[in-house]
């Protein structure tokens, strides 16, 4: 057998294969997983992605970890979607820092048809920069990521957020179900999906199998899989939790998530994507090498603090790693 071939995707894992991933001992975990990584993928390369609240807060969902939800008093401003313009001159400086994709993100439960005009001239002028277009609006009807991939869009995100256990404990507001048909509208409008989830919740080393099994069953894995340390915010009910008990994840536990992820979606963008501001410079080594290839940048992710680009930029040059497909290549500065 290739060594491609004992590292195709496969889409028939059972839960318990996922757990026993999580179960390996760690070196056993991180080389297996580094070794997937490199049968797909240059491991000196990290996709970078730049994020931009296009419409913030006063949302309806109940997401429990979340600063934008009006059900909770989190301190945030609720504003109104942002004019094309502004938005463009965003991703143009974000093209410009050295981003090769464009992701904007909507405090909505879903999209609505109204908005569909303004968004369309958004997503084609991000995309006349030259770069990868993303957005995450919430749910979507069929139609709808139709209308989104007719205006240029590349990538829409829609997370899973946990396992189907645990998912009771962080959102009442949109079913599990609801959120795969909005992926599989995504899939059968012909777009790239982006979808992963949150650990740090609270849940178990179960659930996050739980998540990771979900994603690497589904009828096609997702392009790109961001897997987000959780932000905790004071005010919603999760970030609170955390706060108070100070029971953030342990940072071995989320190396490990990385790597089973690496290895069940083996050709997928695996992003280190939220909690990234107050990892260390060592355990984000780690995590590239347990195989996350993509990382959000450019100082903020959507109301919350990621490291700036000239602390991302050292990273890179000490950890002799270079952007992938940059329209800027010189992101990380010449001595
Ligand atoms: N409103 C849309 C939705 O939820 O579908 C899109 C925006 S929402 C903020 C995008 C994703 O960000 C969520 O699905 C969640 O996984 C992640 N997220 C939100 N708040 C977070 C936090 N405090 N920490 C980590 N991830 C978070
Ligand atoms: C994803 O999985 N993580 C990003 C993006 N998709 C939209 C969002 C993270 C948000 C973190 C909390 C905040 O900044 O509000
Ligand atoms: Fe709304 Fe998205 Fe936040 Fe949930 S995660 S409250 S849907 S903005």
């Amino acid at each position: 057998m290739s060594k491609i071939n004992a590292f195709e995707p496969r889409h028939d894992w059972t839960l318990a294969e996922v757990e026993a991933l999580f179960d390996l001992p760690f070196m056993d975990l991180v080389h297996r997983a580094a070794n997937v990584h490199r049968a797909w993928f240059d491991p000196s390369e990290i996709q970078l992605s730049q994020l931009l609240s296009v419409k913030t807060g006063g949302c309806a969902e109940n997401c429990g970890y979340c600063s934008q939800s009006a059900h909770f008093k989190t301190g945030l401003k609720a504003e109104k979607l942002m004019d094309a313009d502004d938005v463009v001159a965003k991703a143009r400086a974000a093209r410009d820092g050295g981003a090769q994709r464009f992701c904007m993100g909507a405090a909505w439960r879903e999209l609505k048809d109204r908005d569909l005009p303004k968004l369309a001239t958004m997503i084609a002028e991000v995309k006349a920069l030259g770069m990868e277009t993303c957005a995450t609006l919430g749910m979507l009807t069929a139609d709808q990521a139709k209308a989104l991939k007719a205006a240029g869009l590349d990538y829409y995100n829609h997370n899973l957020d946990t396992g189907p256990d645990y998912y009771k404990d962080v959102v009442t507001t949109r079913t599990y179900q609801e959120r795969l048909d909005t992926l599989s509208h995504v899939r059968d409008a012909g777009m790239s999906t982006c979808c992963g989830g949150i650990v740090g919740m609270g849940e178990t080393r179960r659930d996050r199998a739980g998540l990771l099994h979900q994603l690497a069953t589904l009828p096609a894995h997702p392009d790109s899989l961001p897997i987000n340390g959780l932000v905790p915010v004071s005010g919603t009910p999760l970030g609170d939790k955390v706060l108070s008990e100070g029971k953030a994840i342990d940072s071995i536990e989320f190396v490990r998530t990385i790597a089973v992820a690496r290895i069940v979606c083996p050709k997928s963008m695996v992003r280190l994507s939220a909690g990234r501001e107050g990892m260390s410079r060592e355990l984000q080594a780690l995590c590239f090498m347990a195989g996350a290839n993509s990382i959000f940048v450019g100082g903020k992710l959507l109301t919350t603090p990621l490291p700036d680009m000239d602390e991302d930029s050292r990273l890179f040059q000490d950890l002799d790693l270079k952007p992938m497909g940059s329209v800027r290549a010189e992101f990380v500065a010449a001595e």
